[in-house]
């Protein structure tokens, strides 16, 4: 199973960052780890190129969702990008704000698991639980 992930747009958090590469090689995923700085056509032509089941997205600095509105617009201009897996985590507000208002937002923009401020590996549960529901192969 092929990951894209990385930390979107203007967020230079990196450890989480690390951790999240070396859990993925762990669970057996073939990873394919963007770093920081990473921005939404730079996370979709990866995924193209790699043939990606899943983009894993990170933000630490809770600026997420000014790039998330664009999710659908962007990701209708790929032709190949219908079955990935689209999934974001960390800090996805600035500031405070309850799960419960922010996780309906994210799928709104087109994301099929959305963990606020949720750690690592129950995170990595929720992933392969989803995968084992939604992909037979
Ligand atoms: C270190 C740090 C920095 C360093 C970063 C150095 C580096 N190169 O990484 C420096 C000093 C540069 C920095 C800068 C800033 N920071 Co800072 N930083 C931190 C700090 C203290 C620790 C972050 C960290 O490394 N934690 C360790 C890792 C392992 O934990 P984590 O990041 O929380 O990640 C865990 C989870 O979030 C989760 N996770 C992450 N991604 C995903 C994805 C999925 C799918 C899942 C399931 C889980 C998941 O897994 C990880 C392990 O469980 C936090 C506060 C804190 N105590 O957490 C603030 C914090 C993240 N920073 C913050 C802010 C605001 C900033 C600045 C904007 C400050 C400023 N005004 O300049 C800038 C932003 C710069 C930028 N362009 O991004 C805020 C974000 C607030 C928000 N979201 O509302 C925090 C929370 C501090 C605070 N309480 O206000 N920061």
């Amino acid at each position: 199973m092929k990951i894209v992930t990385g930390v979107i747009g203007n967020d230079i958090h990196v450890v989480a960052n690390r951790l999240m590469d070396l859990s993925l090689n762990a669970r057996g995923y073939e990873v394919f780890n963007l770093g920081v700085n990473t921005y939404l056509e730079e996370f979709f032509d990866a995924s193209v190129e790699t043939g990606a089941d899943v983009l894993l997205i990170s933000s630490l600095n809770g600026e997420a969702e000014g790039w998330a509105r664009d999710v659908k617009p962007l990701m209708s201009r790929y032709n190949s990008l219908d079955n990935l897996v689209m999934m974001i985590g960390g800090n996805l507000t600035v500031g405070s704000g309850s799960a419960t208002d922010i996780i309906p937002r994210y799928q709104k923009y087109g994301f099929d698991l959305v963990c606020h401020q949720v750690d690592l590996n129950t995170g990595l549960d929720m992933l392969e639980d989803y995968l084992k529901e939604h992909k037979t192969s």
